[in-house]
């Protein structure tokens, strides 16, 4: 008997806070709580006995920052401070085989690319040194925890199965609006979580069991694997300067109770919770089983933020990113032109597609590096799930280990030496895999032989642990003009894979009318008859309408687009808008809100030509930011996206800067004014206008830059004998902080004036905060200045 049949057979309990608890024995602010393994063991070890005793099962180390970039100036090796923390589990169970000890590992503290500046590879070393360290002071399993970057979890997990034979465990924080911060929603993080095959996943702090209920409920419903809940105990509200949770262990036992009935199998508690929350909860459950585990038996594929079930209705998979027989195509390959590639990407899903294939084999590159460099660019600003398409495991391999999400691998066949180098990778990263129905003596023409092929494909394919779920079989489709006859074998074949196996299936469409006239004709038709025999998900060109129009009224007529809603949505409308798109963006708008950063560049210098600076950033640069802030505000973008966007505006207005600075008088300084975005803030993309604008009118600014503490505003104008201080803030939380600058620059007797600005703001609110002006946009500011300082 060891974790992994218990998991199965009964509830286990975790303990509850670790954090919390030791704030109650005396953890300072500040204070690194892992050196208290090495400073006071005794407190740890006491804590943990309190939980044995409580009835955990499991004890959570206390190595939740022990890692080496939060370690770093604490004098203590990551090696030490783990060693010590499971020696203490160890003596706190005294040989208990009953009681489990769970390596800890929290988040890093800092974001991965391209949100913040940590690559993956690093994540994934930094994670790996406190596996090593774990696995060789004992632990017996390691439990990923309170993570909300699905990247980050991807990395945590890959560093424990590679170097530890030990059980996995990975729960993520989530928000009230379902999502984890960077907006992964349940059903994504159970795709990718038991694609790596951990143990077991679940959810855990940051809300209380009530509000935890919805987001357990959808994990409960997609996983097929034991679910954990850790919630901390209610809402934290900050009282007297210090965290307090609201909730009682009774309330907290009455809503864990509702997630054990409804299958959550592994319970705990996170920030708040003690051992009296512990006890009640086991109390509580002694009576009550598990609910059984079930195989959702579900076919998906996701990105970090999206998921794509397949067989419910037809998916389409994009085929664009392919240089096979296109020049343009080729020579962006050649020089690197990402935006060319990426265009394609999202003229692609703008069309229709759920799903891309990403093919960038070409004989005069690098195809490991542009492959992997094409995955990174495309993940970050479009969030369909892609398909890895190449003949190289190694280029395969490359692209799957840093794809933030669970992939279609394009492709195996029947032979033996294929099969052999790519489904290992498939199970390793838990990922979809495409058969196609060909092998040592090529395709075959019959119909039953392909199937026969297929049959080895799955068998093989199951031996390696692979989900008969994640294999999809191409039948293949071959071209009219030179195999008439075999054109039906294929979709003969379509129909007896799915009636024989019961998996999905796949057609490169296309394919079918090469060397014909009038492709589409073709295309179309054999795209309806492959839809009728139930092929899951072609790919095609969605950018070609009679395509689309064949796909929307299969929709209708098969009865997955209910109450033809949209066909009705895109055909009602006079006629219908092709949104094909292959040149490149006409506006800089356009070209902000989907994130293509080198293109900004080239269209800015376009626009200075016929526009000047000022008319760019707020006919293009601030509307587009608009749309984006509202697009990410309802759920339709996530923070990735939007940090691109914000990204290329930093690019397009570096642009303007420069035409401005080269245009700008050289003068005598005007008059001093400080600029900063306030404590808690960090948007500066309005500040950095506003500065240079005022630079350009000939004011000296002194740039404090962004999330400035109140301190440094107060006392760089005492220092500088600054008149003016001009404030900007863009979020509704942080105009309090603006508030509390102001009160302090009024109490320290600053002689200024206080400019604010920043879109959150009127001049209503200026007026209540008690600032003295109050600037719309850059060129308010500059008269503000003009008038201030007389000039
Ligand atoms: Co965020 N963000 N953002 N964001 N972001 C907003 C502000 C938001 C409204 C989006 C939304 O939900 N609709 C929302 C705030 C909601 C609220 O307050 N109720 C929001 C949020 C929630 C967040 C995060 C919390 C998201 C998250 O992490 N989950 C996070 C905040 C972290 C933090 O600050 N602690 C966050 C992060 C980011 C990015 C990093 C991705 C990026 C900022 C990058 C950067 O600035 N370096 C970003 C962006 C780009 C936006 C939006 C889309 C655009 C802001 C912008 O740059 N506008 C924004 C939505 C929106 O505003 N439409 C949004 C263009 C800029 C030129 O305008 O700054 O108003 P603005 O400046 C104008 C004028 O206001 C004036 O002149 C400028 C030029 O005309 N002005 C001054 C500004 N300062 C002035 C000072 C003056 C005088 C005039 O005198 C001193």
């Amino acid at each position: 008997m060891g974790i992994k049949s218990d998991l199965l057979n009964r509830f286990i309990f975790f303990d509850g806070a670790m954090g919390t608890m030791l704030q109650n024995r005396g953890l300072k602010a500040g204070e690194v709580p892992e050196t208290y393994n090495i400073l006071h063991p005794d407190i740890i070890k006491e804590i943990h006995e309190k939980y044995i005793k409580a009835g955990a099962n499991i004890i959570t180390t206390n190595t939740f920052g022990a890692n080496e970039l939060k370690l770093k100036d604490t004098g203590y090796s990551v090696e030490e401070v783990i060693t010590s923390a499971v020696n203490i589990a160890k003596e706190a169970k005294k040989n208990s085989r009953e009681t489990y000890i769970a390596l800890d590992i929290g988040p890093i503290g800092q974001m991965l690319e391209p949100i913040g500046t940590l690559s993956f590879e690093r994540a994934y070393e930094i994670f790996k040194r406190q596996v090593e360290a774990g696995v060789k002071a004992g632990c017996d399993l390691i439990l990923v925890e309170t993570i909300s970057d699905l990247y980050e979890a991807k990395a945590a997990i890959l560093a424990a199965k590679e170097n530890s034979s030990l059980p996995v465990f990975c729960t993520m924080t989530f928000g009230e609006d379902g999502r984890t911060f960077t907006g992964t929603d349940p059903l994504t993080m159970v795709t990718l979580l038991e694609g790596l095959g951990v143990d077991a996943l679940g959810v855990n702090c940051s809300l209380g069991p009530k509000e935890l209920l919805p987001i357990a409920e959808k994990i409960l419903e997609y996983s097929s694997i034991p679910v954990i809940v850790q919630a901390n105990a209610g809402l934290p509200r900050v009282e007297y300067g210090k965290t307090v949770y609201e909730i009682t262990p009774e309330e907290f036992v009455d809503n864990i109770k509702i997630m054990a009935k409804k299958g959550a199998s592994i319970l705990g508690g996170c920030c708040g919770t003690d051992d009296e929350y512990i006890k009640r909860v086991v109390e509580a459950l002694k009576d009550l089983k598990p609910v059984k585990i079930t195989d959702k038996k579900l076919t998906a594929v996701c990105s970090s933020s999206k998921t794509v079930i397949l067989g419910k209705e037809v998916k389409l998979i994009g085929e664009r990113i392919n240089p096979t027989g296109k020049k343009i195509f080729k020579e962006a390959l050649k020089n690197n032109n990402m935006d060319y590639i990426l265009r394609e990407a999202i003229n692609q899903v703008e069309a229709g597609a759920d799903i891309l294939d990403v093919n960038v084999g070409l004989p005069e590159i690098d195809e490991k590096e542009v492959m992997v460099k094409t995955v990174k660019e495309i993940q970050s600003i479009i969030n369909v799930p892609l398909q890895i398409d190449s003949s190289e495991a190694e280029v395969i391999e490359a692209a799957v280990r840093i794809y933030n999400g669970k992939p279609i691998i394009n492709s195996v066949n029947g032979k033996e030496k294929v099969m052999r180098s790519i489904f290992p990778i498939v199970k390793k990263y838990g990922a979809c895999v495409v058969g196609l129905t060909l092998d040592d003596n090529g395709i075959p023409s019959k119909a039953e032989d392909r199937v026969e092929i297929a049959e080895k494909i799955i068998s093989t394919a199951m031996e390696y642990g692979i989900k008969k779920e994640d294999i999809l079989i191409d039948c293949l489709v071959l071209t009219a003009s030179a195999q008439q006859s075999e054109v039906i074998e294929t979709i003969k074949a379509v129909r007896m894979v799915k009636e024989k196996f019961g998996v999905k299936t796949l057609l490169g469409v296309s394919n079918v009318s090469f060397g014909l006239p009038k492709r589409e004709i073709l295309n179309q038709t054999f795209l309806a008859m492959a839809l009728a025999e139930g092929v899951d998900a072609p790919i095609l060109n969605p950018n070609n309408k009679a395509i689309m129009d064949t796909i929307r009224a299969f929709k209708v007529l098969s009865n997955t687009d209910r109450e033809a809603k949209e066909y009705i949505s895109i055909y009602s409308k006079d006629e219908h808008k092709e949104t094909i798109q292959t040149e490149s963006y006409r506006d800089l708008k356009e070209i902000i809100i989907k994130g293509l950063k080198d293109e900004a560049i080239g269209k800015t210098k376009e626009l200075l030509r016929s526009k000047d600076s000022l008319t760019i950033v707020d006919e293009y640069l601030i509307p587009a930011l608009d749309v984006v802030g509202k697009k990410y505000e309802k759920g339709d973008i996530f923070l990735p996206q939007l940090i691109m966007s914000a990204e290329t505006v930093k690019n397009s207005f570096s642009v303007i800067k420069e035409k401005i600075q080269l245009e700008g008088k050289k003068e005598v300084s005007k008059g001093k004014i400080i600029l900063a975005t306030v404590q808690g803030d960090i948007h500066d993309i309005g500040k950095n206008i506003v500065k240079v604008i005022l630079e350009n009118y000939g004011f000296e600014i002194i740039d404090l830059g962004k999330d400035v503490p109140i301190e440094k505003i107060v006392e760089t104008a005492k220092k500088e004998k600054v008149t003016l201080v001009g404030l900007s803030a863009l979020m509704t939380t942080t105009v309090k902080s603006m508030e509390k600058t102001i009160e302090s620059l009024r109490k320290n007797n600053i002689p200024c004036k206080i400019l604010v600005g920043g879109a959150v703001l009127n001049q209503e609110y200026a007026d209540m905060i008690k600032a003295d002006y109050y600037a719309k946009d850059a060129q308010e500011a500059v008269k503000i200045a003009r008038r201030f300082f007389n000039v």
